[in-house]
């Protein structure tokens, strides 16, 4: 059952205009379980006010399971009209299906998107909409709970302050995150019930007027299935005039994925890397010289090709939108409070025994496992590292250092002043581990990476760094 959230209880307390703009509901779905969508849409139809409700538009994007044929469309036939279904006649991915609902769904004056998982709360409707009515350029997401895959319990998200209100965010390398919303912002409302502001959404679950929607250009049409585009529309409406608001008083519940489940996979049409495309379109695109930040944190996307965007900026320029600088210092200027610019990177790529087939690999340990010898596969992965300007030498979030046995090297999670333990000599070709003036060292029989004793007769201690790109 949902934690009682008594500051919440508030919210019986407001009272919204009895003439609230009206909205068409979109649902873009790739194979999902008949109960789960067919919930979303049940909670939809039994908790919004009628007259509010336009319409609920369905896309289907391209699914093959039988359920969601025939079945389905006999099924809304109950509801006369007011649920519509289309279908894609290939796979658009999530992004492009949310803009052809968005063309598709013209009957009410707010898009209201969901993921095809979701159930809506009691009057989720109203809080929602309101700073909508009142203001055009407001796009509004609500406090999204989180139901459990196999249980189907509630609760909500963590991330939040001690009341639970979070904002969303970014870290460098472009993933999402929360932050607790802090006092700067608190003291912008009056109760802890009003909507407050967001530097980003999640993505799936947003409020907004259908026009202002379009006069935005829909989501940019080069980014494809899945991944960033939540980015690109909160940077686009902020950069460029909007604002972008979480309402505590309209609740909604989204069944995250079960731990391991990797979603849907692309299809063969898309080339490979979609999601890193996207966010390299979106920095691109929105964050001028803070581009430099995601590709010190994810330097093999530095030679990906992305395709043009120069539509994209074309329209940034002639809608005046601001830099991402301005977004930074006035919306977003907590987030480096929780997620640091990161340094620059002194070299980058696989980490290999000097002129052998081994390479250092994580194997995907974290937070305290051995990183390990393996034959080099450049592709990246958990064979790509890089060493910054402060010294660490990092994988994703993760750097490297000595364990517990003071000659292993383990890899955990760090901050940026955290391990700042190595300098790479690249004529030596040589890691030194400063803090013990010691050597990075392996055996490839072995598969083990240590350090020990610096001595230039030993071949197991010369290394070479090389480049990786990402395709
Ligand atoms: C989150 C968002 C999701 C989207 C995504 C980034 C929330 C709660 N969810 O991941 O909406 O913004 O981040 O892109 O904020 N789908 C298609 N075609 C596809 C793949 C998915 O139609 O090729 C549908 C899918 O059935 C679902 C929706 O798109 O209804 C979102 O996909 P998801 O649930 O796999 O995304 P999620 O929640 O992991
Ligand atoms: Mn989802």
């Amino acid at each position: 059952a949902l934690r009682t959230l008594s500051h919440l209880s508030r919210c019986k307390y407001w009272h919204y205009d009895d003439r609230l703009m009206t909205s068409s509901v979109v649902i873009v779905f790739h194979n999902e379980g008949w109960s789960t969508l067919m919930r979303t849409v049940h909670s939809v139809i039994k908790r919004t006010p009628r007259k509010y409700l336009a319409e609920i538009v369905m896309i289907d994007d391209f699914s093959n399971k039988a359920h969601l044929k025939e079945r389905l469309e006999e099924y809304i036939k109950q509801w006369n009209g007011l649920v519509k279904l289309f279908r894609n006649e290939k796979r658009e991915g999530l992004i492009q299906a949310r803009s052809i609902g968005a063309n598709k769904a013209n009957k009410g004056q707010v898009l209201i998107y969901l993921d095809a998982h979701c159930e809506v709360g009691i009057n989720w409707y109203g809080p929602l909409v309101a700073p909508i009515s009142k203001d055009r350029t407001v796009c509004t997401v609500p406090m999204i709970d989180s139901i459990h895959g196999q249980s189907f319990t509630v609760e909500p998200q963590g991330g939040g302050d001690k009341d639970g209100f979070a904002r969303g965010a970014w870290d460098w390398s472009m993933l999402w995150k929360r932050v607790p919303l802090g006092e700067a912002e608190k003291k912008l409302r009056k109760t802890q019930t009003e909507p407050y502001r967001s530097p980003a959404m999640a993505g799936g679950l947003f409020a907004i007027e259908r026009d202002f929607f379009f006069e935005l250009g829909l989501y940019d049409p080069g980014l494809q299935i899945w991944g960033g585009e939540n980015f690109e529309i909160s940077y686009k409406i902020w950069q460029c005039g909007g604002q972008l608001l979480f309402v505590p008083c309209s609740r909604i519940g989204h069944i995250y994925r079960l731990q391991g489940w990797q979603g849907n996979p692309p299809p063969a049409h898309i080339g490979s890397s979609p999601t890193l495309k996207n966010y390299v379109r979106v920095v691109e695109t929105w964050w001028d010289d803070y581009k430099d930040y995601f590709y010190a944190s994810r330097p093999e996307t530095l030679t990906l090709a992305y395709g043009d965007i120069s539509d994209l900026k074309r329209f940034r320029e002639e809608h005046r939108c601001k830099s991402f600088k301005w977004f930074m210092e006035e919306i977003a200027y907590d987030i480096p409070q929780h997620y640091p610019l990161p340094p620059k990177n002194v070299e980058w790529g696989e980490i290999r025994g000097f002129e052998s087939s081994y390479c250092i690999d994580s194997m995907g340990h974290t937070n305290g496992g051995n990183v390990e010898i393996g034959p080099c596969h450049r592709m990246g992965g958990n064979q790509l590292f890089r060493i910054n300007e402060a010294n660490q030498l990092m994988q994703y979030d993760q750097c490297l250092t000595r364990g517990d046995d003071n000659s292993a090297v383990i890899i955990t999670h760090c901050d940026q002043n955290q391990h700042n333990e190595w300098k790479y000599f690249k004529d030596l070709h040589r890691f030194t581990h400063v803090t013990t003036g010691k050597c990075l060292d392996r055996s490839d029989l072995l598969h083990k990476v240590f350090i020990s004793d610096c001595d230039t007769s030993k071949t197991t201690q010369k290394w070479e760094m090389n480049n990786i790109v990402a395709v």
